[in-house]
């Protein structure tokens, strides 16, 4: 009788309401088949009320609309009320928040609102689909497109996340399905040319379990497995002789997360994913109160909840999480909750903080202080961000100069990766340079960084296919791994997955998928890091982060574009968040703590992601977006996305600043 217990498994999550709705009938009524086959149908992995009508409807069980709502109130005591949209001055209206800290309704998102959000009305290809059985990957391109053009239909607003490493268990948990699920079968009609990938919703890859190495060894075939390039004779490796000194101070999977259960054996079953959220915003607020009461100006701050008892005369200062906010005709009207209670906050144009309002994105975690009307409006003067100190203490210089690379987005597989271009990037780091002060570099060089979409993937966005030159994940780790053994051996390269990768799709991402990515894993002087990750550089802290937050930025503060990226990382490090918006474009993991907080100020923050080489200072902050090795693709040029591909910056770790860029951008025209 365990609906949620059995969508889980299957990846499927369900909200509370379309769980008091369907879970008398789960069994008796219909089948775990029968809903997951319609909620697939329908491009979603969530069954929220509304997709739970339709379903009973669609069976004859049900004719006119329940009334779930009252339902809800009844077991739950708690006035289920309509929720505001937030209203962006860009956007008019955006998917809805949550009230995760309460304990009921609605803590996925109101459905309703949800659905209806322009972030999954849009054609959002990595968030989305629903390839989740077993694909050939030697599909024709129309069968291909017709796969991909099916995901594109899905919607998007939350993650699955948990669990994507549990094998679908359709067959085992569903014996009764008959010809229902001949659908999900992970069966192949033609097996010998199965590859073995197998796509979880939105698109990413899951592990598979059965043996992934072709029985005698040999692959068909292995690009760049003839490139050898030899450090140059002579050259001069200076950093060969200084001491390495890294520490990873930060990686997901070293993180140990205690799975959520149930409060009681009696306790409603819905209350599990409840408490997921629950626990993942208390784990927001808690890292985000911590940072906001570092900032002296934000003091006597107060529960929301205590607002009405205490009676406070004068300003108070409260600290919440944002669930709603709007324009209104003489400011802005906030939504804010943190655990104790619920509160409108308004900000009047006329105030010097009301520019803040433009800072603040759903979910964020902010500070407003002002004076407490009893209508239940706090009227604030001032809006604090967590934002990060105006300085950074200089750390102590080191014995000489080290350098480090940052790459990312190499995607290897792509036929729009500048093949000849990293080719001449490898050769250059082998000593082939053009003047003395790039050897002077070269011979510096003891990291490189690789932050994410490392290979291209398969089925990651619409009409990939006809633009892979590897269709085949395996053989593109094999590929990659053939060019970077031609990193030269003392060059610690740090490798962290992105959007592409055979990796978890929801943020953060542990690592890379080892049955995929085997050939990276065995490369001997290869780290791999989680997206996000902290490396301690010779003492500097590097902040590692693909960085998808950047579109949740780019969608929900005014101004700000996917071409200058920097910007939208200065937001990021205001907020103090990687991903602040739980239902936007970037699907989160519902893990029961908040990983992607930024919660110790870096040194140097990286991102790749968005293709475009972008760096600023950000108060004492070094932000940096790393360029690409893809050309522009067709999906791209729809889109308007102009990549800056070749472009290779190298920092100087003493001072955590760029020293130069190397363009090898030259050698990527006309791919
Ligand atoms: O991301 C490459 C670029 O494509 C980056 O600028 C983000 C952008 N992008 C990613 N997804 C979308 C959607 N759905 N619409 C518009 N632009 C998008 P990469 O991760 O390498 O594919
Ligand atoms: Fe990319
Ligand atoms: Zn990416």
């Amino acid at each position: 009788m365990n609906l949620i217990r059995d969508l889980m498994m299957n990846k499927y999550l369900i909200t509370p309401s379309a769980y008091f709705l369907l879970q008398d009938r789960y069994k008796k009524e219909f089948m775990l088949s029968e809903l997951i086959k319609f909620a697939k149908a329908r491009g979603t992995f969530v069954i929220d009320n509304a997709l739970a009508e339709e379903f009973l409807k669609s069976k004859g069980l049900i004719t006119t609309k329940p009334l779930i709502v009252e339902t809800i109130e009844k077991s739950t005591g708690v006035q289920s009320t309509p929720r505001e949209t937030y209203g962006g001055t860009q956007t008019n209206s955006t998917a809805s928040s949550k009230t995760a800290l309460e304990n009921l309704p609605l803590p996925l998102g109101s459905e309703e609102s949800a659905s209806e959000s322009p972030a999954s009305r849009e054609e959002s290809y990595i968030s989305t689909g629903t390839i989740s059985k077993k694909m050939s990957l030697s599909l024709s391109s129309e069968e291909t497109e017709a796969v991909e053009s099916l995901a594109t239909k899905g919607q998007s607003f939350i993650s699955t996340g948990a669990g994507s490493d549990v094998q679908p268990s359709l067959e085992a948990e569903t014996p009764e399905n008959g010809d229902s699920m001949a659908e999900f079968s992970s069966g192949n009609e033609n097996e010998d040319e199965v590859t073995g990938a197998v796509y979880e919703d939105y698109g990413g890859l899951v592990p598979v379990e059965e043996e992934i190495i072709p029985k005698g060894g040999v692959k068909s075939y292995s690009t760049y497995s003839d490139l050898v390039i030899t450090p140059r004779k002579g050259f001069n490796f200076r950093a060969k002789e200084i001491p390495s000194d890294y520490e990873i101070k930060f990686d997901v999977e070293n993180i140990k997360l205690k799975p959520p259960k149930a409060k009681n054996a009696n306790g409603k079953e819905g209350e599990i994913i409840v408490q997921v959220y629950a626990s993942y915003f208390k784990s927001r607020m808690r890292k985000m109160r911590k940072i906001l009461r570092e900032n002296p100006e934000v003091s006597s701050v107060l529960d929301i909840g205590k607002l009405n008892y205490v009676a406070p005369e004068g300003e108070v200062t409260i600290i919440g999480l944002i669930n709603s906010k709007r324009e209104t005709r003489k400011g802005y009207m906030f939504e804010v909750e943190d655990g104790t209670g619920t509160i409108k906050v308004f900000i009047g144009r006329d105030k010097e903080d009301y520019k803040k309002v433009f800072d603040i994105v759903p979910d964020s975690v902010v500070a407003f202080k002002g004076y407490y009307s009893k209508k239940g409006i706090l009227f604030a003067n001032n809006i604090y961000l967590p934002d990060v100190p105006l300085y950074k203490h200089n750390k102590p210089p080191l014995d000489e100069k080290v350098y480090a690379v940052l790459l990312s987005d190499i995607h290897v597989g792509s036929n729009k990766f500048c093949e000849k271009a990293f080719i001449k990037f490898l050769e250059w780091l082998n000593g082939e340079v053009n003047s003395r002060e790039e050897e002077e570099i070269v011979s510096r060089i003891k990291y490189i960084i690789i932050d994410g979409d490392v290979v291209d993937g398969v089925g990651i966005y619409p009409g990939q296919y006809n633009e892979l030159n590897i269709p085949d994940v395996f053989d593109q780790y094999e590929a990659l791994a053939n060019l970077l053994a031609n990193v030269p051996d003392h060059m610690t390269m740090f490798i962290g997955p992105g959007n592409h990768d055979a990796a978890r799709m929801a943020l953060p991402q542990p690592g890379f998928y080892k049955e995929y990515a085997y050939p990276i894993l065995k490369l001997k002087n290869a780290v791999i890091i989680s997206n996000p990750a902290v490396i301690n550089l010779h003492g500097r802290e590097f902040l590692i982060y693909h960085g998808r937050g950047i579109e949740d930025v780019v969608s929900f503060i005014p101004n700000r574009s996917h071409h200058r990226p920097a910007e939208a990382m200065v937001n990021l490090l205001k907020l103090r968040h990687l991903a602040p918006t739980f239902g936007g474009k970037v699907p989160i993991a519902p893990d029961p703590e908040d990983l992607l907080v930024i919660e110790s100020v870096p040194d140097l923050f990286q991102t790749g992601h968005v293709h475009v080489l972008q760096y600023q200072v950000y108060h004492g902050v070094f932000l940096i977006n790393s360029a690409t090795w893809q050309a522009q693709t067709e999906f791209q040029k729809m889109v308007n996305i102009v990549p800056t591909p070749g472009k290779v910056p190298i920092i100087d770790i003493e001072t955590a600043r760029l020293k130069t860029v190397i363009d090898f951008g030259k050698w990527c025209e006309g791919v």
